[in-house]
């Protein structure tokens, strides 16, 4: 840290360990502990990451648990249910039993291919440490898990060739209702939908901040598409009323599939890292043809519709996680520090806006609208890192630890009042504080960083026994 005291970030990753554990039912951390009591995919690999900084078994066993929901197909679904209830949609609307591994019950789509990067930020946190040698003994174990679920991506979901992801819900994108979609949303008209009571805005009381119920019935007719066809994609391309391709979970997939080379490398398994790269390069290099010269942003694809979606919202930063293009980078982090984004008057904090507050569709509470979310702000700022954009990292590092020193490790936050909304002590904002605080000195790129040690959390145990 440059500008905060020792104590202060003592004093938030000690509050940060807390949310984690008191969240962890013993088998995994909910993603918060009212409105998401199951294990979400992506946010588990978010968990696992700040779990690993003080706790690199625990880590493990939460992408253990995920791994264990795969389907056959590949696929990791992007809820598995724990035994709690009062979540709507529950596990028993998404009728996958006969889909899920016996005893275990999951969704039926999927959210962004974050795992791999939280296994190499894993393996690199164990490095000379005690438990090197059992996360070298998970990785070989469970690789060919990890790497089916990139090639359900890339033969499935991406069967186009195009290197972009097709995504079928607003909720594998994770920004579920996020004006990106506004367009495919308003061509998803309900038929007869099976009756439903919503769980989230009793959870949260200003239900402003939620999606809004004509929302809901979309997003659950699209659930009752996707069950009616068992889940089968190529009958989902024909059936479904949305397919858009997802440009920021496109760029993660290429990140990932750069990770996932990485420890492809360290275990010897060769063949399968040249795979990785040429899917993961193809898929930056997409994700960069994706960018408007008009805005600068890169833009999703409505499929339905055949047209460029221009909205300003986050994901127009894709490239910043995935581009080998210097030029690309340099305008990217550019157009971010600029007037529409981080330089926008009146800003709480200097962190991106999920939507920029320069755009009509700007909403300053209400859920992927507006609000700035501390994941999201950490993902860029790390992969800008690795990048080699260590001004952008450290500013927006002490931008969000500021944010974050409130200890209600929001779910979001109010761009203009820095108020935490949604829920309070979600898992995945308590994890980025961790890492904002523990971060080592210098993010080597390449296979080298393989052995780059991180430094633990101050005051953090090492416990527990790998899964
Ligand atoms: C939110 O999504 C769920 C549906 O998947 C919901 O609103 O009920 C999103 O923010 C998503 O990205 C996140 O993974 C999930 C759990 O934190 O909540």
């Amino acid at each position: 840290m440059t500008t905060r005291t020792k104590p202060e970030g003592e004093r938030i990753a000690e509050a940060a360990r807390d949310v984690l554990r008191t969240n962890d039912t013993g088998t995994l951390v909910r993603a918060a502990p009212n409105l998401y009591p199951h294990q979400w995919s992506w946010d588990a690999a978010f968990v696992a990451i700040g779990l690993a900084t003080f706790d690199i078994p625990r880590a493990l066993a939460e992408l253990e648990h995920l791994r264990r929901a795969q389907w056959r197909s590949g696929m990791i679904p992007h809820i598995v249910f724990s035994a709690e209830s009062g979540y709507f949609p529950d596990a028993a609307r998404w009728r996958t039993a006969d889909l899920s591994p016996p005893g275990v019950a999951t969704s039926g789509i999927c959210q962004p291919a974050v795992h791999a990067i939280a296994l190499l930020r894993i393996r690199q946190r164990a490095a000379g440490g005690p438990h090197e040698a059992a996360v070298l003994d998970y990785l070989g174990r469970t690789f060919d898990s990890w790497l089916s679920w990139h090639r359900w991506l890339h033969d499935v979901r991406m069967a186009d060739g195009s290197g972009l992801v097709t995504i079928h819900h607003g909720w594998e994108s994770g920004m579920d209702n996020s004006p990106r979609f506004d367009a495919p949303y308003a061509r998803v008209q309900p038929g007869e939908l099976e009756p439903f009571v919503r769980t989230d805005t009793t959870v949260v009381a200003d239900v402003g901040q939620r999606p809004t119920d004509r929302e809901y019935a979309r997003y659950l007719w699209l659930v009752q598409q996707l069950a009616d066809v068992g889940y089968r994609d190529v009958e989902a391309d024909a059936v479904c009323d949305f397919a858009v391709k997802d440009v920021f979970a496109s760029a993660v997939f290429a990140v990932a599939c750069d990770d996932l080379a990485a420890i492809a490398d360290e275990l010897g398994r060769e063949p399968e890292a040249r795979t990785l790269r040429g899917w993961g390069r193809a898929s930056a290099e997409a994700v960069d043809a994706t960018i408007d010269p008009a805005t600068g942003l890169a833009c999703d694809v409505d499929l339905r519709a055949d047209t460029q979606i221009s909205v300003p919202c986050i994901s127009g930063f894709a490239p910043l996680l995935s581009t080998r293009d210097r030029g690309v980078r340099g305008a990217q982090e550019a157009l971010l520090a600029g007037p529409d984004w981080l330089g926008a008057p009146g800003l709480a904090s200097r962190v991106p806006c999920s939507t920029s507050p320069a755009s009509g569709a700007f909403r300053a509470r209400q859920y992927w609208r507006g609000p700035t979310w501390p994941v999201l702000t950490w993902f860029l700022a790390f992969q800008s890192r690795r990048h080699g954009s260590s001004d952008l990292f450290d500013s927006l590092r002490d931008a969000s630890v500021a944010q974050l020193s409130d200890l209600q490790f929001g779910e979001y936050y109010e761009p203009f009042t820095g108020e935490p909304l949604g829920s309070l002590r979600q898992s995945w904002t308590a994890a980025v504080a961790l890492e904002w605080l523990t971060t080592e000195p210098q993010v080597p790129t390449g296979r080298a960083r393989l052995a780059e040690p991180a430094a633990p959390a101050a005051g953090a145990r090492q416990e527990a026994q790998p899964p």
